[in-house]
């Protein structure tokens, strides 16, 4: 498939064309061509948000669904990943160049033992544009590392993300330790991730299960509003 990729001159595509190929494309892990897809579709005029969510977050579902059948492997998913988020490099700035007023900060991180990030990346570039201050710890954050950030930067809000069964139970480990230190209600704690639920998040004690990036945008928008409508209740 990669050889016929070369010949391909992308631009002669039409829209619907061109997606396809990126899908495919994505699923090759070839990088230089979703870098090229996506420039022809922002000259085309599509929204960053509209590349973003039917060019390349739907081609990683569909990667999703041949790796967990076992069709392709870590190695082929990994250089799915690394094309994605090549293409993600060029959307982050016009994502975040919205000019929106400034809503917060979050400080945002995969938990312990998961090394997924796109998921967690898209959520800080969407709340970006938004116009929340994020900082962005990683992958593979154990609970003293998220609580360290926290110190250092004293955000607004507090976002795991988890892309596994095996790791999401380590949000609990998180908030239990905010709470032994007696700082569990300076933060709003938002999570999400593939594998996690409404009903986990309350199981965890986190404020909110965020679905997709969107769904944090909007969420963390909210509860803003809300949190500022309670202090100014608050001072009378
Ligand atoms: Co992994 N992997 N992976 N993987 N991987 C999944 C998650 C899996 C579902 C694949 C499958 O079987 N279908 C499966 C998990 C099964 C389970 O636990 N239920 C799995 C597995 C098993 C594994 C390994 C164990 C495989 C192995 O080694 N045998 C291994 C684990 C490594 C580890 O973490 N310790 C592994 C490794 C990898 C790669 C390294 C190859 C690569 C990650 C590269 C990277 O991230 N840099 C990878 C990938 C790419 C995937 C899939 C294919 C795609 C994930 C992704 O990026 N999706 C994934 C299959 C799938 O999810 N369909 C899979 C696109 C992204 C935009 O969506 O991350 O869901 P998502 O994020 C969304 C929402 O969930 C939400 O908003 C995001 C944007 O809309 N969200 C948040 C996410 N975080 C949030 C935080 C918030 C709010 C919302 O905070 C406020």
């Amino acid at each position: 498939m990669a050889d016929e990729a070369d010949d391909l001159d992308l631009s002669t595509l039409d829209d619907d064309e061109l997606v396809q190929q990126m899908h495919e494309d994505l699923y090759d892990g070839l990088a230089d061509e979703i870098l090229e897809g996506v420039n022809i579709l922002l000259e085309r005029k599509w929204e960053p948000y509209r590349v973003l969510t039917e060019a390349l977050v739907e081609g990683m579902r569909i990667v999703g669904i041949d790796f967990r059948d076992g069709i392709l492997f870590v190695p082929e998913v990994l250089l799915a990943a690394n094309a994605m988020k090549g293409g993600m490099v060029v959307l982050r700035p016009l994502l975040a160049e919205t000019g929106a007023p400034k809503q917060g900060s979050m400080v945002i991180g995969t938990v312990k033992g998961d090394i997924h990030d796109i998921g967690k990346n898209l959520v800080g570039m969407m709340l970006e544009g938004a116009g929340f201050d994020i900082f962005n710890i990683g992958i593979n954050n154990d609970a003293d590392a998220f609580l360290e950030a926290l110190d250092e930067h004293k955000p607004d809000f507090l976002g795991m993300s988890a892309l596994l069964t095996t790791t999401m139970p380590y949000m609990k480990v998180v908030i239990d330790t905010m709470k032994e230190r007696g700082i569990r209600d300076d933060y709003t704690v938002l999570v999400g991730g593939a594998p996690l639920n409404e009903a986990f998040a309350d199981s965890v004690g986190a404020d909110a299960y965020c679905r997709d990036a969107a769904v944090a945008v909007e969420t963390a928008k909210a509860l803003v509003i809300e949190r500022r409508k309670a202090s100014s209740a608050a001072a009378g």
